[in-house]
């Protein structure tokens, strides 16, 4: 059985975000146009979010400096934040689960990532926020501490094949993709569904994907 993993398609990553990625929005439409048509064919469809609380140097401004958009970044993401809500393009109706990464690491792959349920507003959920960067403490709340990972959660559903679509293609794409492909996973990348940082980053990610053993396809749109 294969799920649908889609990767970190979220306001901070799209057009106007702090971490924008060119072609973001567009990839997040285009999404949702393959879920309407395609997300009956799969056991599960998830979403991941990158919610960071204080995840150490992979913030630039934790040192002081400019981020280099290789290893650090400007702070994107906050838990509980607009920029890490989904993007409005990529339509919410069709996920079973979301999985939350990085609170207080850089956490690129969806592996990292634990259950979460971010959008929901507990009664007894903490007020105000956390840490340096101004995260909600409610949004820090929503993983509980024994939450499933990703890859739990999937093997409670049998599910031992997956394909990725989302953004960086050049960053936790990537991570998810050889992740997925070392923990066994049979794994696709759609590579009209992904958008990266860097196109000569991507160009060489892909290829990693695929030497890696995961199979690069691309969605056929329906004519008519
Ligand atoms: C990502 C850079 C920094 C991603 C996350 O989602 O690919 N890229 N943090």
């Amino acid at each position: 059985m294969r799920a649908l993993v889609i990767v970190d398609v979220q306001n901070d990553f799209c057009e106007g975000g702090s971490l924008a990625v060119p072609g973001g929005a567009n990839i997040a439409a285009r999404i949702s146009e393959f879920l309407e048509e395609h997300s009956g064919e799969y056991a599960a469809v998830v979403a991941t979010r990158d919610w960071h609380v204080d995840p150490g140097p992979h913030f630039a401004a934790a040192s002081d400096a400019e981020p280099d958009f290789e290893e650090t970044w400007p702070v994107h993401c906050l838990a509980g934040t607009t920029g890490a809500e989904l993007h409005p393009n990529l339509d919410e109706e069709y996920l079973d689960a979301q999985f939350l990464k990085g609170r207080y690491d850089a956490s690129y792959s969806a592996f990292d990532g634990q259950l979460g349920d971010p959008d929901t507003i507990h009664p007894n959920a903490p007020e105000g926020t956390v840490g340096p960067y101004g995260a909600t403490a409610a949004g820090a709340a929503a993983i509980e501490d024994d939450a499933l990972t990703l890859d739990e959660w999937l093997s409670e559903r049998d599910i031992d094949a997956i394909t990725v679509v989302g953004i960086a293609t050049d960053h936790c794409v990537q991570a998810t993709v050889l992740d997925a492909v070392d923990a066994g996973y049979q794994t696709k990348v759609m590579t009209n569904l992904i958008v990266g940082v860097s196109e000569e980053n991507s160009k060489a990610a892909l290829d990693e994907m695929e030497d890696a053993g995961a199979q690069l396809c691309h969605w056929v749109h329906a004519v008519g």
